[in-house]
């Protein structure tokens, strides 16, 4: 698929005439680039920026390269919000193209990610966890409902605004042993969302591979993503108080979320922010562009 498209190619997706994006465009409502023989290129990025902005109608979602987006998904009588029972029940049957359809289609509706994840996936998925209980059948459902949601975030991932050059980086991870995928994926996906340039690590990380990542990418924020009890409640409550005081001396911001993560705001005295959701993510990660604007990263400042 193209990264750019054409006014015409725009056209024929929102279902409106070529002149009205050329008016538009002109009326820099829509970023336009132009190719060596003068023709209007439009990002892909930018089209899809415009598209939410707008609250326009997708009429053909091929021409903008998301085929997943198909009628079945929106309905006959134009876009309607689905629901996280719609996600669940497309997940349960392994119906990958048309959940990752729906995730797009809400993302083009105007939901954030932070919205995605907090009122689409993390019910769905609860939902489907809630159901199996892990019989047999159950680690199946949840392992490829697991990769379906992998893939629809990264879908929409790619269709995000690149981060540009001096983008704040944020680099995290979910701990060792810990072996769920989708909240530190989430997390990430989340952060860019919001123009960071994320770094993340994954599952089953070591604390002190966020420190180095952190180092290398000069980040202005680190994330944990708890899901799992440690298996070594004690060494674990200790290199993670050991890295909330590096970061912190570092000026770093530490956030940790995740379903485990709340015993830790109780159990240990750490500066990291807890949040129990990506809405908090998005507030959290906004607050600390905010204050960090005019410091730089790695000063010395404490939050
Ligand atoms: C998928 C899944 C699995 C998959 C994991 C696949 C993978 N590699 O990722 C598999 C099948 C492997 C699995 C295995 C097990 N699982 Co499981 N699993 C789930 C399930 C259904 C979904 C988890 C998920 O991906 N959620 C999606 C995310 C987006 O939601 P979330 O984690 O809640 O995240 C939200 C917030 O916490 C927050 N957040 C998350 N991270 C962060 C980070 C920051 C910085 C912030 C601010 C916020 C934030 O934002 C999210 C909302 O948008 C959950 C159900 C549930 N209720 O969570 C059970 C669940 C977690 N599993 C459970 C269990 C028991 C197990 C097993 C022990 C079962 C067994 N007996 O084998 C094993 C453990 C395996 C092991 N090796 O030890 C239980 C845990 C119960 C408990 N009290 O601890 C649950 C709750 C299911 C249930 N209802 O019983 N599991």
């Amino acid at each position: 698929m193209s990264s750019s498209l054409s006014p015409r190619d725009l056209a024929h997706a929102v279902g409106v005439s070529e002149s009205s994006i050329k008016r538009w465009a002109d009326d820099g409502l829509l970023a336009v680039a132009r190719t060596a023989g003068g023709h209007r290129r439009i990002a892909r990025a930018e089209a899809i920026r415009f598209i939410r902005d707008q609250h326009l109608h997708v009429a053909d979602a091929v021409a903008l390269g998301l085929p997943e987006i198909s009628g079945e998904v929106i309905g006959a009588g134009g876009p309607t919000l689905p629901d996280s029972e719609r996600l669940f029940d497309l997940l349960s049957r392994g119906e990958s193209a048309l959940a990752r359809g729906l995730i797009l289609s809400v993302y083009l509706q105007g939901s954030s990610v932070a919205e995605i994840c907090d009122r689409w996936i993390a019910p769905a998925m609860h939902q489907l966890g809630e159901l199996w209980r892990h019989s047999e059948r159950g680690v199946y459902i949840e392992h490829r409902a697991t990769d379906i949601c992998i893939h629809a975030l990264n879908q929409v991932r790619s269709i995000l605004p690149e981060p540009k050059a001096d983008a704040p980086a944020a680099v995290g991870a979910a701990p060792s042993g810990d072996i769920y995928v989708i909240p530190s994926l989430a997390a990430a996906i989340v952060l860019e969302s919001e123009h960071f340039k994320a770094v993340n690590l994954g599952p089953d990380t070591p604390l002190a591979a966020i420190e180095s990542g952190v180092t290398e990418y000069r980040s202005r924020i680190a994330w944990l993503s708890i899901s799992m009890p440690p298996s070594n409640p004690n060494e674990f409550a200790g290199a993670l108080e050991a890295l909330d005081t590096q970061l912190a001396k570092r000026g770093v911001r530490f956030v940790i979320g995740g379903r485990c993560a709340r015993q830790f705001r109780t159990a240990l005295r750490l500066r990291a922010f807890v949040g129990t959701s990506m809405s908090e993510l998005v507030a959290f990660a906004r607050g600390a562009v905010t204050s960090d604007a005019g410091a730089s990263p790695g000063d010395g400042s404490s939050n």
